[in-house]
This record gives C-alpha cells, sequence and structure tokens, in this order.
C-alpha cells in the first residue's frame, strides 16, 4: 500500500484518476487505458497487475501436461511474420504427417500421461474438414480421454469455406467427432491496416471474432492471443484488447489470454527489432488490467523462453502452458532461444515454486487435477 501511494504521489492527476478506478475494480476505457499505457511506469503496471492476479488466483499458478501435433508446414497464406510455412513450390522443406504418424505420436504417450493435444499447422490446400474429423475421430478412438485442442480461426475459417458450411455448422461436426477447443492463435492485430501489412490474404478480423463466437455458442471454449512487439502502435493494441473484451461481455467463452511476443528469425519481418523483455512485462501487466472479463493470462514458454515466463508470474501471469514435450516448431523456427521446447514436470514446478507461486496442474479447461 505504501508503495503505491508513493508512486501515486509522482504521477499525472490523469494518471492518477485511472488508477484509483483499477484499485476500485472499475473498468477502463480506451482513453483510460492510453494514460495507464503510455504514462505508467513498469512498477505500477506489476503492482497493479499483480493485486489482479492475486485477487483472482491467489499464488496458483497452472501448467498442463500436453504435446503440439503440428500436421504441416504448408500453408496457402504468406504471413509476413511467419518462419515456418513453406509454399507447395518449396516443397524441400516441407513436412506433411500422414494420420497414422500423428497417431503414433499420440501413442508414444500412455494413457494419463498428457491430458492434452493441441493441433495447429499451416493451411494445407488438401486437408479439410473430413481429413481433421475423421483425424480427430482416430485421436479419440485410441485416448478417449484426451482433450483436444485444435486449429486457429484462420484454419477453422478456410475449412468451412472448401467445405460450403457455415462457422457453426463446421464446428458442430468437429465437436461431434471429439474436439474440445480452440486455440486463440491467428489473431495476430485486429487493426485492418496493421493486418493487411502482415498478413493479408488470411481470415479477417471479423471472421476471427465471428468464429470464436461461433466456438462458444456451441460450447466449445478457446483462448485469444495477440502478436505485438512489430509495427503496431499503442492504439492498436488497445483496439485489440477492446475487440476482445466486447466478446468476452458478450459470450463469456474465453479461457485465457496470451500475448505472442514477434519474433524475428528467418521471416520476411526480420528487419524489425525485437522488443525488450520489459517491454513484454508491460503488455502482460497491461493485458491483465485491461481484461477485467479473463480469468487466465497465460505466458507460453517456448515463444517468450521459461526465465520471462517466471518473470511474468509477477506481472499478471498465473498460468504457463504446458510441458510440450519438444513437440512445437513455430518458435524454434522463428528464432525463439530454445530449439527443443521441452519442460517435465519437476521443472515447470521448480520454475513456479522458486518464485514463491504454488503450482498446480490442470486440464484444459482448468479443473484442477494435482495440487504441488
Ligand atoms: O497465430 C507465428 C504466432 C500463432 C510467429 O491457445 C508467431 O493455448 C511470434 O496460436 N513470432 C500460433 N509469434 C500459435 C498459437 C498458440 C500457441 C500456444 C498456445 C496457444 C493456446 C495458441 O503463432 C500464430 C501467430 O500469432 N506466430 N509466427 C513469430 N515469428
Ligand atoms: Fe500460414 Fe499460419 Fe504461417 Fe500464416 S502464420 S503463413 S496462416 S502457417
Amino acid at each position: 500500500m505504501i508503495g503505491i501511494e508513493l508512486q501515486l504521489s509522482s504521477i499525472s492527476t490523469e494518471l492518477q484518476s485511472v488508477v484509483s478506478k483499477i484499485k476500485q475494480q472499475k473498468r477502463i476505457n480506451n482513453s483510460d487505458a492510453l494514460i495507464l499505457f503510455n504514462e505508467a511506469s513498469l512498477s505500477l503496471l506489476a503492482t497493479l497487475s499483480n493485486e489482479i492476479r492475486e485477487r483472482i488466483h491467489g499464488d496458483t499458478t497452472y501448467f498442463n501436461k500436453n504435446i503440439h501435433i503440428e500436421p504441416t508446414n504448408i500453408c496457402v497464406f504468406d504471413c509476413k511474420f511467419c518462419a515456418y510455412s513453406r509454399l507447395l513450390s518449396k516443397k524441400d522443406e516441407a513436412w506433411e504427417f500422414s494420420q497414422e504418424e500423428m497417431i503414433e505420436k499420440i501413442k508414444q504417450y500412455e494413457d494419463g500421461e498428457i491430458t492434452e493435444v493441441h493441433i495447429v499447422g499451416g493451411v494445407h490446400p488438401k486437408m479439410g474438414l473430413d481429413y481433421f474429423v475423421s483425424l480427430i475421430s482416430e485421436i479419440k478412438k485410441v485416448r478417449p480421454n484426451i482433450h483436444v485442442k485444435a486449429f486457429t480461426a484462420v484454419e477453422l475459417e478456410y475449412m468451412c469455406r472448401k467445405a460450403k458450411v457455415s462457422y457453426k455448422e463446421g464446428l458442430q461436426i468437429l465437436k461431434d467427432a471429439g474436439q474440445g477447443s480452440l486455440p486463440g492463435g491467428g489473431a495476430e492485430i485486429f487493426d485492418k491496416e496493421v493486418r493487411d501489412k502482415i498478413c493479408k490474404d488470411k481470415c479477417n478480423s471479423e471472421q476471427w471474432l465471428e468464429m470464436h463466437e461461433a466456438a462458444h455458442s456451441i460450447g466449445m471454449p478457446s483462448n485469444a492471443t495477440i502478436l505485438y512487439g512489430h509495427i503496431e502502435t499503442p492504439e492498436n493494441i488497445i483496439d485489440h484488447l477492446s475487440r476482445l473484451r466486447d466478446l468476452q461481455d458478450k459470450t463469456g467463452g474465453f479461457n485465457a489470454f496470451i500475448p505472442l511476443k514477434f519474433r524475428n528469425g528467418n521471416n520476411q519481418m526480420s528487419d524489425i527489432k525485437e522488443v525488450s523483455v520489459v517491454e513484454d512485462m508491460r503488455i502482460f501487466a497491461f493485458s491483465r488490467i485491461y481484461l477485467d472479463n479473463f480469468k487466465h493470462m497465460k505466458s507460453y514458454w517456448p515463444m517468450i523462453g521459461k526465465e520471462t515466463s517466471q518473470n511474468l508470474l509477477a506481472f499478471g501471469v498465473n498460468d504457463i502452458d504446458g510441458t510440450i514435450h519438444d513437440t512445437t516448431k513455430i518458435y524454434s523456427m522463428a528464432g525463439a532461444e530454445d530449439q527443443n521446447p521441452n519442460m517435465n514436470t519437476d521443472e515447470i514446478i521448480k520454475l513456479i515454486t522458486d518464485v514463491g507461486r504454488k503450482a498446480v496442474e490442470r486440464d484444459t479447461v482448468y479443473n484442477v487435477i494435482k495440487e504441488y
């Protein structure tokens, strides 16, 4: 308390009134948010976001036991930040797993050893709705209890368009096959001008939001992301969070928000310098404060790093995703430090408890599996 009073004495009256709103648990509007974003010190953002985190979760920090399956890196789209996709013409660096190979990957883990499979990949012109319905059904046959969190809104929009079904119909077909939820990728930045510069050809912002609304309407929860640290402005970030907060007010279907730091390796935006860890901390804390109707704030460690994820536990984060078992290439190909992302349960628990937090294993939808 003394800390925040000292901080308040040296800030503008505009920022003081924003802080006072936050302290009274009142919603901040977009002009308040801009003042907070531009004027608040890192320590003020830390104090405010940590208070919110501790009010909702105490010291609890969630993780899960999961693997990723990336069916292919062949993609019909050409996002400028993507280090991972290969067009059909550059076949030498492309991969395309068969269903049998993907099922074999899952069978490597005993029933219960992992609770979630996260499936996201390139948008392959020949892998459509039927293909993925069959994949999910086969997964559920061999591991009936596993939660399938699959396909970004970008992949889903393409699948539904090709199959000539509405978003709701397509999602219902996938749900009936056993899909449990949607990951948050593909959101990038909703502002049209920026989106057109970094990923013009894939699903637009309105379609991304409609897809998630359709999922929520049939009882499939989802996550949301933002791709930050490239050409976006503070106004673009606030606009992005504002559209997510509005949809969450309407549906309540988002579980977690995951800020994704732009990594500049091997892509068409490599000339843009990556932002500092201080900037990471500011974005996470700011998002925790602004998104007052999101319960969970996740730091995805394969992308941002283990140490930064640990530090972010003091900046609003209450979830650090899962064990991963070296099953994703999206970030290592874009220059993330960890070329073989893998953490065993003991390492994850140590990462959390070393900074005085409590480690709790969860399933995908935040049911508690084990407290440590
Ligand atoms: O949409 C691609 C991002 C996302 C880069 O919901 C990049 O639990 C930074 O959606 N630098 C896909 N980011 C990953 C994703 C995800 C990951 C972990 C957990 C969850 C979840 C979702 O990866 C893409 C894009 O925003 N991405 N390239 C890059 N160079
Ligand atoms: Fe394709 Fe996804 Fe890469 Fe965009 S980010 S090019 S949609 S794999």
